[in-house]
């Protein structure tokens, strides 16, 4: 069928888009991110940078990107600001160097953000797509992310038509915007199985201005068998789990799991699957990773509910290859519903996130080295953090080769605070902080999950406190990162 809409190259559609314009681009992980576009506004960046003229557009996705995108974009230097969420080495380097200016929100505002008008005008949302039927119905591929908002805001839309994703993902997507204040009523969302809303984005035909096609698989990595360290985090997460079925104090049915990305939480899900007394289990989570999709095709995983399918090449391989398998076991959903406040308070959501270093009073930084430069960004893992029923952060006890105490005094930056974690866990055990002092908190931090090199010192950083609610030393509080600054070592730190 032809469709009533410019059939432009990647090139014609870079040609579209000027310099101070703002691009709503959907993408979420390097799942279902628009490629060739990407590509070509970075060529186009590179010719107007050399013909003198400036070139660089605001960049709002829903998380993060792969290569050709927030990579390529960064390297072109064709970037003023961006927003939520990213995990590219460029692009971080750019941020960190202060070239682009980056913020930092929590996903499930962002799209709400973009319709309360808090970004600024939306010029562009681009938007890869397996299907586009001539009314303006847009079928997504592998994420939802913040692409009906997108799509609602913007002045004009770039589809990248992709036939790397089988037009047979309709029906994956569950398209929902709830009402703006004071309209808004409650998300019909009682089950992670619930759907709402409808298969496709629906967008004015004369919004669109034009189809770009590709044929560029996700850019997405799988995953090494997990290492030791990962793989004990993992058990430590799911002893825990099911000592708390036994318990009684988590429903022997269990409840709904979020996991975050990388290795660790990759292992930590894995771990899960292998548990004898964890039974099957559904997620309601913004991201599905290898692990999760052969924990269905085991029947450990019974329903995943997701902003993305953040499949590695061979994984979306097998899912795109067996998409009646997978149809009624997996919704995907805008990063507003997945992580919304409301339903995982209500779902009983468990959630589970990295650190990059915890305090002894379970305070975590997830974002910043050392206080300053930034790794990736809050990302969901304060969504469900501060809503879920039981809320678990993970992270190996050290980092570089043992350099570094992941377990610290005092967080040099604070994305959550000891008011929202329940419970911290490392390779060494786990850290139960559910009504506990921060006295209490701390010994037990030291005890279970700090490296035993670190123990002392920890433990002599409390007792410099004479009194007090918090065993708090702020002329101390930050002499393991300090001597690790003038060292390269946090070894020899509070002596
Ligand atoms: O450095 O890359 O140079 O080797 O940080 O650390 O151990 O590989 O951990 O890949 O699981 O990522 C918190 C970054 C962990 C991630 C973070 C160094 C370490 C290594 C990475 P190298 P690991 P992971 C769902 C939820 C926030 C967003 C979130 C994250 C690198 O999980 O971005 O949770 N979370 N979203 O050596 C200095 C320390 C360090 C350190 C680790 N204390 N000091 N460097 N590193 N600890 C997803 C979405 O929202 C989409």
């Amino acid at each position: 069928m032809s469709l009533p809409f410019p059939k432009l190259t990647a090139a014609e559609a870079a040609s579209l888009i000027n310099h101070g314009e703002v691009l709503g681009i959907n993408a979420f992980t390097a799942a279902g991110a628009p490629k060739a576009i990407a590509r070509a506004i970075a060529a186009r960046a590179r010719e107007e940078h050399a013909a003198g003229r400036p070139f660089k557009v605001g960049m709002i996705t829903g998380a993060s990107t792969g290569p050709s995108l927030d990579g390529e974009l960064a390297k072109a230097d064709a970037v003023s600001f961006r927003t939520p969420f990213q995990s590219d080495p460029d692009m971080r380097r750019a941020i960190n160097d202060g070239k682009v200016q980056f913020f930092d929100m929590h996903l499930s505002v962002l799209q709400q953000a973009m319709r309360y008008g808090h970004l600024g005008k939306v010029n562009w949302a681009i938007v890869e797509a397996c299907d586009v039927g001539p009314d303006g119905s847009i079928t997504l591929t592998s994420s939802v992310g913040a692409a009906p908002t997108q799509c609602r805001v913007a002045d004009k839309i770039l589809i990248e038509l992709s036939s790397a994703h089988p037009k047979a993902l309709h029906g994956f997507h569950d398209i929902y915007e709830p009402a703006d204040p004071p309209h808004r009523r409650e998300i019909p969302i009682y089950r992670p199985s619930d759907r709402i809303g409808s298969p496709v984005i629906k967008v004015p035909p004369s919004k669109i201005a034009g189809i770009v096609e590709s044929n560029i698989g996700d850019e997405i990595n799988g995953f090494p068998p997990p290492g030791a360290e990962a793989q004990r985090i993992g058990e430590n997460v799911a002893n825990f789990l099911a000592s708390e079925i036994r318990r009684g104090t988590l429903p022997a049915s269990f409840l709904p799991i979020q996991s975050g990305v990388g290795d660790t939480a990759n292992a930590v899900i894995g771990a899960m699957g292998e548990h004898p007394d964890i039974p099957p289990f559904e997620m309601y989570s913004e991201v599905l990773q290898d692990s999760v999709f052969n924990l269905m095709l085991k029947g450990k995983v019974k329903f995943g509910s997701s902003v993305a399918l953040t499949a590695s090449a061979e994984m979306r391989k097998q899912i795109y290859g067996n998409l009646d398998f997978f149809r009624p076991r997996i919704v995907l959903r805008p990063q507003e519903i997945t992580n919304h406040p409301e339903v995982i308070r209500r779902l009983g959501v468990i959630s589970i996130n990295t650190a990059i270093e915890a305090d002894i009073f379970g305070n975590i930084n997830s974002t910043h080295v050392l206080g300053k430069d930034l790794m990736n960004g809050i990302g969901g893992s304060g969504d469900f953090t501060r809503n879920a029923f039981l809320s678990i952060f993970t992270c190996p006890s050290t980092a570089k080769n043992g350099k570094i105490s992941t377990i610290v005094p005092l967080v040099s930056h604070m994305d959550h605070s000891e008011h929202s974690v329940a419970a911290v866990v490392t390779e060494q055990g786990v850290a139960d902080l559910r009504g506990t002092s921060p006295n209490e908190r701390a010994r037990k931090i030291i005890e279970n999950c700090a490296h035993p090199d670190f123990r002392e010192p920890l433990l002599r950083y409390c007792a410099a406190t004479k009194k007090g609610h918090t065993p708090q030393s702020l002329g101390k509080a930050f002499a393991f990162h300090q001597r690790f600054m003038e060292t390269g070592d946090m070894h020899g730190a509070i002596e």
